[in-house]
């Protein structure tokens, strides 16, 4: 049955990191800001976003921000049919980009859409491959030798991959942490990821790439800019990949098309919502790119949609999907909610996200229209 968007109200909900702060080369994070979008339909479905900004310096994102673009966007969205691309071209006659905002109301559309077709998400994107997920543990900045307790930790644990973040600091120590990460997995099979989170500069990257070349990993974003990212290449002495300046599909095609990444680690919000992750995903399976499928951070709908997404993916080309729920006390919803177990994500049983929100947490809605 055809359905058209009947109400949509936005909340604010505060996620404090467990056992935080979080540590990345740019800084700490102890608290979250996060928004979720409830769309109703005409026939009474009712279909859930989220979107949730890793504070403010992260991307090109903020938290107030993504309500005030939502705010502006909600009235253009009444009356619009529930469906990926007619919400997309809603959003985008109303506002020029912020797609991280248009994300939220992307994911509350396929989880509508899916649930009044007792269909999943995954299925909705073409079709899982699997229904348990490979995820990745993210280590913060820590010493060397705590980050190799972490790391042996997570290989007894089962996760098939780690990313040590690196960054922010004498790029000796990164070297000497990577160096710890590295013998405490090899031999698991375990992959090992580093990611500085923008925070070198090419001599660093060129550097670090150098001094562990006898290691097998993948340098994730180690630059600023994209200049700098193509003045990497023929530089490193590991595969190189995009994550913060894959701004948008069309960053993503430039990038693939030309070969200036060989992979990606890919944010949900910040590609603008599940439609526009899925092209990415098929852009990438063209040019047999691996890649991730996370957001930056976000409760169980944010986990659910990265984890539908990523059991859509051809399994030789999903680095995992990263999800905030280690970080997280609770959830949103009690029976169904997100947990990462043995290093791997169940994908949900339910219709659409397979999320149902128990929407009194979440205090009254800061807009109704
Ligand atoms: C490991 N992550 C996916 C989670 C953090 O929020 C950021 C990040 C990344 O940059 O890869
Ligand atoms: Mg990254």
């Amino acid at each position: 049955m055809r359905m058209k968007i009947a109400e949509l109200s936005l909340f604010q909900h505060d996620l404090p990191v467990k056992d935080g702060p979080y540590t990345m080369s740019y800084g700490e994070i102890s608290a979250l800001d996060t928004t979720l979008v409830k769309l109703v339909t005409d026939t009474g479905i009712v279909g859930w976003g989220e979107t949730c900004p890793l504070g403010p310096n992260y991307a090109e994102a903020h938290a107030e921000g993504a309500r005030a673009a939502l705010g502006a966007m909600a009235q253009a969205l009444i009356g619009t049919e529930v469906l990926p691309l007619a919400a997309h071209r809603a959003m985008d006659g109303a506002l020029l980009g912020h797609g991280y905002a248009k994300a939220a109301v992307d994911m509350a559309v396929y989880d509508a859409l899916g649930k009044s077709l007792g269909l999943r998400v995954a299925e909705l994107l073409g079709g899982a491959v699997t229904e348990l997920v490979p995820s990745y543990y993210a280590i913060g900045i820590e010493t060397p030798e705590e980050a190799g307790r972490i790391a042996a930790e997570r290989r007894a644990e089962g996760y098939p991959r780690v990313q040590l973040k690196v960054g922010g600091r004498a790029p000796e120590v990164d070297v000497a942490s990577i160096r710890k990460v590295w013998e405490a997995i090899k031999g698991s099979g375990m992959r090992l990821a580093i990611d500085a989170n923008r925070g070198w500069t090419t001599r660093d990257a060129i550097g670090v790439s150098q001094a562990c070349a006898d290691i097998p990993l993948v340098m994730e974003q180690p630059c600023a800019s994209n200049d700098e990212m193509r003045a990497l290449r023929g530089m490193l002495r590991h595969p190189l990949y995009m994550d913060e300046t894959s701004f948008d599909v069309s960053t993503v095609i430039g990038a693939a098309g030309t070969g200036m990444v060989d992979g990606f680690g890919f944010k949900l919000t910040r590609l603008g919502g599940l439609q526009r992750m899925a092209t990415a995903r098929d852009i990438c399976a063209a040019r047999r790119l691996p890649h991730s499928c996370d957001d930056a951070w976000g409760g169980d709908i944010l986990a659910a949609a990265c984890t539908h997404l990523g059991a859509t993916v051809e399994p030789s080309l999903l680095e995992g999907v990263w999800i905030a729920a280690p970080y997280i006390d609770g959830h949103y919803d009690d029976a169904a909610g997100i947990e990462i177990v043995g290093g791997h994500i169940a994908l949900p049983a339910g219709p659409g996200l397979g999320i149902v929100p128990d929407e009194a947490r979440f205090g009254a809605p800061v807009l109704v229209v």
